[in-house]
């Protein structure tokens, strides 16, 4: 692109005017649509009908997002921008037509067409552009803000590929890509004249500049272009559309050009693939890092594309003198995957603008802030200094001297504190030095953040412990909510409608307004108790059919739904729950059926492609499903189903249906958790342990209405030293009998030893994740889940109470509270 071509014309473009929302003009637009746009002059397969209809809604936003963006836009506006390598959006349309209150007149007009505007929907492939709960977060935080009618702009990447769809063939986990772009993407608008240009590779040049300064450029680098490509993000019912911006990589004309001169015209082409790789695929991995060159690729082209676009706005809306850039600019780094940004704002003040280290310095640690979302050590990034001397060389420059006055303030602090130094040192020394990327994140920002009250008090008296005695002023919890527009007002329309009824609807955007549920869940016996079930009761119904349709299973909706979905792994414990299942299974064939009550047990969820034992819990609850759920004798008793593919809209039929809730992290390991709040919304019960935000769903809707078990975080701590899970196995005779009976092959008959390693895994004393150690308080809180099951009046109120209590977990408050606290923004129409 010269830059001719790029010169922005000014045209005397109006302000947009609201379309007419009636079934008429929605008829009159879709058609148009169909056959001016598309070109289809008769009939059409449903992929158009999707196509057409969600251009016709794209252009009801239109006028709100001009309208917003003008308004973000003004001078002196502060505004926070939001960095994630992931955005879990799932699907636009149904939540798009929500938030614009269209529904009705959509399906009218849908009708018209002898289309079902369900249907429709089931045609939009998920933007599956993050891996679980840290993307899913994000997308949700984006419907708050703009609801909220923040100033943030989100920015990430749009990967070619999502996340993997997942396939059981023989039990096990397939993965297959997903080429989510493949019919084209209703919902972006690529804006190629914003494109910026992203260096790599190269070195340092030191030179002295006209007035005779000293500075630094970085050369001979192998350039990618950045294209921007805009999301809207439609707040509810408020007339405002945010903007998330996803940046594709493209190759540079001189990537052509040169090779191509040198008359090497394949290779022309493998360097522009090369440089297009970079948007190309997400990291299937959710909480352990990998260290592939390409994921640091991907994380330098979104923070420096970011931030020369956040530089480039600021400066459009009359910027000018960086004085003022942090009043203006908030960076909100959604984990250290983006961290990087960090050392290139100082590039850029710096090479590019010429600042002096003192002043970048100050501005770049009152812009910056940091949200941490894991302790997990293997998702501790960490990157080896030769890799960040090969690709961004002066960055390594930065980080160094971000590091060498850093550690000379911590010297002055405790002096001759080595072991401090060295504990502290963003460069972590060994065979291969490491760049510590959650240290510079730290180092660099003024606030600091874990996502629920245990999380961010693990945070400060642990890993970031050394950090807090320097600056305890930076730290501070922002418990994690979730959107109660998607995850109420369009997963379960049903409740939604109820719960209007009762109280209004001004809940949808004032969450804590469930409260006045409580009356209704106290008076039994009543028609409100009696709806409330025959809603549920519906939502299993349709749930029973997807479980049906892709397992092949029969979940009869009168059981107990017990549903643990979420990414496979140890520390969140799907084997407990399995183990659980076994043991129900045992009870069943030794005729113990006093008291017994129904439940169809769900699982789903991906392991990462390369997480061998993700892989083998996947396989054994299949193996699991495929022995109780053809065993005669068990019949409707106990059913157990492995749901493919769980993702963003699988979800959506899932909460509305659940009654119980499995969250069961080993405590101390699950951050937050997010799945736990969207089941609460929608009036189902956990068995948890004392971890993440469960504590404080526990203390929102009282212990009475929760199903507490297992060891304490500091009780896991304190077991470690003297832990015998052999010990607990031969004392329990359950337990004994579960694990007897899957060393004996009863689930394996065609692989003989192919769950040892599971076996010898949780029969470690070294077992991180001491399953075995909360095994009998689990089983004793699924009896009691149970037992109180067996009163269903009781249990409706205490399901009504969850959902009453749920308006602390909405992300508006969350996303209230990081404005409070974090970013400072006026919303709406104030500057
Ligand atoms: C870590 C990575 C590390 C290296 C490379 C890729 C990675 C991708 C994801 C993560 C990661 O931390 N993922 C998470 S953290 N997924 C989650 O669900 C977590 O964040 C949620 C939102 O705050 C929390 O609710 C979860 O408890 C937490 O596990």
């Amino acid at each position: 692109m010269s830059s001719q071509e790029n010169c922005e014309i000014l045209l005397p473009i109006p302000t947009l005017q609201p379309l007419d929302n009636d079934a008429a003009a929605i008829s009159d637009d879709f058609q148009r649509y169909l056959t001016y746009h598309l070109g289809r002059f008769k009939g059409c397969t449903p992929a158009y009908i999707y196509q057409a209809l969600s251009h016709t809604v794209r252009d009801r936003l239109m006028p709100h997002w001009q309208s917003t963006w003008l308004n973000h836009l003004q001078p002196q506006k502060r505004r926070a921008y939001y960095l994630s390598l992931e955005f879990l959006i799932g699907r636009a349309l149904g939540n798009n037509l929500l938030n614009l209150a269209i529904e009705n007149p959509t399906q009218e007009a849908l009708k018209r067409f002898s289309a079902d505007l369900e249907q429709v929907e089931e045609r939009e492939p998920d933007a599956g552009l993050g891996n679980g709960g840290l993307g899913r977060l994000a997308a949700c935080f984006m419907d708050s803000c703009a609801t909220l009618a923040l100033p943030v702009i989100g920015y990430g990447i749009r990967y070619e590929y999502g996340m993997f769809r997942q396939r059981i063939e023989n039990d096990e986990q397939v993965e297959e890509p997903d080429h989510w772009l493949r019919e084209g993407n209703p919902w972006e608008i690529e804006r190629a004249e914003y494109h910026q240009r992203i260096q790599f590779g190269g070195y340092s040049e030191f030179y002295k500049d006209a007035h005779g300064e000293e500075r630094v450029r970085w050369v001979g680098t192998q350039d990618v272009l950045a294209i921007p490509f805009d999301v809207p993000i439609a707040g509810y019912k408020n007339n405002t559309v945010n903007t998330l911006r996803l940046w594709k990589a493209s190759a540079t004309d001189e990537f052509n050009l040169q090779e191509f001169n040198q008359g090497s015209y394949t290779e022309a082409v493998q360097a522009k693939n090369e440089a297009e790789h970079i948007s190309m695929v997400l990291y299937p991995n959710d909480s352990s890092e990998n260290g592939k060159e390409l994921r640091l690729r991907q994380q330098y082209f979104l923070a420096s594309a970011s931030l020369k676009d956040a530089i480039r706005l600021w400066k459009k809306g009359g910027g000018g003198d960086f004085k003022t850039f942090a009043a203006d600019n908030v960076f909100q780094m959604n984990d250290t995957h983006p961290t990087i940004a960090v050392a290139e704002l100082m590039r850029l003040l710096i090479d590019e603008y010429h600042l002096n280290w003192d002043e970048a310095w100050n501005i770049t640690t009152q812009c910056m802030a940091y949200t941490n979302h894991t302790l997990l050590p293997e998702a501790l990034e960490r990157w080896p200094v030769y890799l960040f001397r090969r690709l961004l060389p002066r960055l390594l420059d930065i980080i160094y001297e971000i590091n060498a006055r850093f550690l000379r303030l911590v010297s002055r602090r405790w002096p001759g504190d080595t072991d401090r130094l060295r504990r502290m040192s963003i460069i972590e020394e060994g065979p291969v030095q490491q760049v510590r990327m959650a240290w510079l994140a730290i180092v660099g920002s003024f606030s600091i953040n874990g996502v629920a009250a245990l999380h961010s008090q693990l945070l400060v008296d642990g890993l970031f412990h050394d950090f807090y005695e320097l600056w305890p002023h930076k730290f501070n919890n922002k418990t994690n909510g979730v959107t109660p527009r998607r995850w109420v007002a369009f997963a379960n329309p049903a409740l939604t409608q109820l719960v209007s009824s009762k109280i209004g609807d001004s809940w949808i955007a004032n969450l804590q307004e469930l409260e006045k549920l409580v009356p209704y869940a106290t008076k039994k016996h009543t028609a409100f108790h009696k709806a409330w079930r025959e809603v549920k009761h519906a939502n299993k119904q349709r749930l029973a059919t997807l479980v049906k349709q892709d397992c092949n299973v029969d979940f009869n909706p009168d059981s107990l739904f017990d549903i643990q979905v979420k990414r496979i792994h140890e520390y969140k414990r799907q084997l407990l729950n399995i183990l659980h299942v076994i043991h129900l299974y045992i009870r069943l064939k030794n005729g113990k059926t006093d008291n017994w009550v129904n439940r169809c047990v769900l699982i789903g969820g991906k392991a990462a492609p390369g997480y061998v034992m993700a892989k083998r819990i996947i396989k054994l609850i299949n193996r699991v499903a495929d022995i109780v759920n053809n065993d005669e004798e068990i019949g409707e008793r106990l059913k157990v189903a492995f749901i493919p593919n769980y993702r963003v809209s699988s979800m959506e039929i899932i909460a509305p249906a659940a009654d119980l809730s499995e969250q069961i992290s080993t405590a101390g390991k699950e951050a937050s958790g997010t799945g736990n709040m969207k089941f609460m919304m929608n009036g189902a019960l956990t068995i948890g342990t004392y971890d993440g935000a469960n504590i404080e769903i526990m203390d929102a809707v009282g212990a009475e209405n929760f199903f507490l078990f297992g060891l304490k975080a500091d009780e896991v701590q304190a077991l470690r030293h003297d832990y015998r899970p052999w010990d607990i196995a031969a004392q329990d005779a359950d337990l004994k009998a579960v694990l007897d009976l899957i060393r004996s092959g009863h689930f394996n008959d065609c692989a003989p030893g192919e769950f040892e390693p599971i076996l010898n895994s949780v029969l470690s004393a070294n077992d991180p994740w001491m399953t075995l150690a909360d095994f009998r308080s689990y089983v004793d809180a699924q009896d009691k889940v149970a037992t109180a099951w067996q009163d269903q009046e009781h249990w409706t109120r205490m399901s009504i109470l969850n959902t009453a209590h749920s308006g602390f977990f909405s992300t508006d408050r969350t996303m209230l509270e990081y404005n409070r606290d974090i970013w400072k923004l006026k919303a709406g129409a104030e500057i």
